[in-house]
């Protein structure tokens, strides 16, 4: 019997690669999707014929319901956030209400409506923070250093309770940081690769950056939403930490991407105290020997082939866009 699959933030970057990964196994997918005035549907455009989608919000507890209902989901995946931790201490409380309470909100339309469905919740590597060991692992206490590590804390906990409570087939993905050419573009990576092909093609002169000392584990997230998957097809519901095993900071970050285009960091890069936190994450650096052990999970796009995929998908995009200009 073909499998259903409801996915909550089927527009961003995570939900454009799993919604490729389901349909390609067949699943009927369904996506939930905020009304919004201009639609956003960049990343999942060559896909958008093929996915159901339902409108609703995490914040509305009513349109969650709705969308359980009509979907009748055998599997949830939970991804729909306010995700970007820069933004969190402008809108704290709203990064709350959508990133954790908004947790809650899609566990009980779960419970009320599909009990039997299996449920994702996207965790993240922000909920270590300031860790307190290294590398960090499932068992490694929280410090979250952000209204959003905070709110994904919040999120983590809410879903093993619901798992506790209610013996739902809820799992947490805790994630250390993923990208690809999709990743919104406030990120670092993606700003570093569209700064870097603006200034190849000449439409930028300088890249306005915060904490170069920063060190992150990031990995391609199309290889990620492979473990969300995997997650729900155990026996058992459990959480797992989902990492490369390496770190680099900012600063390297920096250098492969202008370099891969012979270009020199150092003759662009400008230091904004704007782009620094009020907080900061100094060192991510993740262990995911459970998820290869249990699930049998490993990443297949390192870390510099993912950076140089970014700068080419740039250039091509901004390339291309001169051209139609053109005509
Ligand atoms: P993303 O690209 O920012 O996507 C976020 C999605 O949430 C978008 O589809 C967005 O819709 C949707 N959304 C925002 N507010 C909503 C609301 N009120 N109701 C319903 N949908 C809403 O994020 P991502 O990188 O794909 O990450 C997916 C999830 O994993 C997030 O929960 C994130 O916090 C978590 N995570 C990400 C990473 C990472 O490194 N990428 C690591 C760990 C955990 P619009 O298109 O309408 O804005
Ligand atoms: O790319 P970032 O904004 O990602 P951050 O804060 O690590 O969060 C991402 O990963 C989390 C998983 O650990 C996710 F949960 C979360 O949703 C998101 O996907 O920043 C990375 C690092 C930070 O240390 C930041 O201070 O880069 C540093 N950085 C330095 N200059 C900058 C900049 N970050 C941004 N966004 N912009 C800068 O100019």
């Amino acid at each position: 019997m073909t499998k259903r699959a409801l996915i909550t933030g089927i527009t961003g970057q995570d939900g454009s690669y799993l919604a490729e990964l389901l349909l390609n196994k067949g699943y009927k997918v369904y996506g939930l999707r905020r009304r919004t005035s201009t639609p956003i549907m960049e990343n999942i455009e060559h896909i958008k014929n093929e996915i159901e989608f339902i409108e609703g919000d995490l914040m509305d507890q009513g349109s969650l319901s709705h969308a359980v209902n009509v979907s009748q989901p055998d599997e949830v995946y939970n991804l729909a956030a306010q995700s970007f931790v820069g933004t969190s201490w402008d809108q704290p409380s709203l990064t709350g209400q959508l990133t954790g309470i908004g947790v809650t909100n899609m566990l009980e339309a779960v419970r009320l409506n599909k009990p039997d469905a299996k449920f994702y919740q996207a965790s993240s590597s922000e909920m270590f923070g300031k860790v307190v060991e290294t590398p960090q692992k499932e068992t490694t206490p929280f410090y979250p250093r952000s209204p959003y590590g905070v709110a994904k804390v919040y999120g983590h906990w809410i879903t093993v309770n619901y798992r506790e409570s209610y013996n739902m087939f809820a799992c947490s993905g805790i994630l250390f940081n993923h990208e690809s050419p999709r990743r919104g573009v406030e990120f670092v990576t993606r700003k570093v690769t569209d700064a870097v092909a603006k200034i190849k093609l000449g439409l930028q002169t300088e890249l306005r950056m915060g904490n170069l000392d920063a060190k992150r584990d990031w990995g391609f997230a199309g290889d990620y939403v492979k473990a969300m998957w995997l997650m729900l097809q155990q026996d058992k519901p459990d959480d797992f930490v989902i990492s490369t095993g390496e770190t680099h900071t900012v600063q390297e970050l920096v250098e492969i991407a202008f370099s891969y285009v012979g270009l020199n960091w150092q003759d662009y890069v400008v230091i904004d105290p704007k782009f620094v936190r009020p907080a900061e994450v100094d060192l991510l650096l993740g262990d995911c020997s459970k998820a290869k052990e249990k699930l049998g999970w490993k990443r297949e796009v390192g870390f510099e082939q993912m950076i140089r995929m970014m700068v080419d998908h740039d250039l091509e995009r901004l390339q291309k866009q001169a051209q139609a200009e053109l005509v």
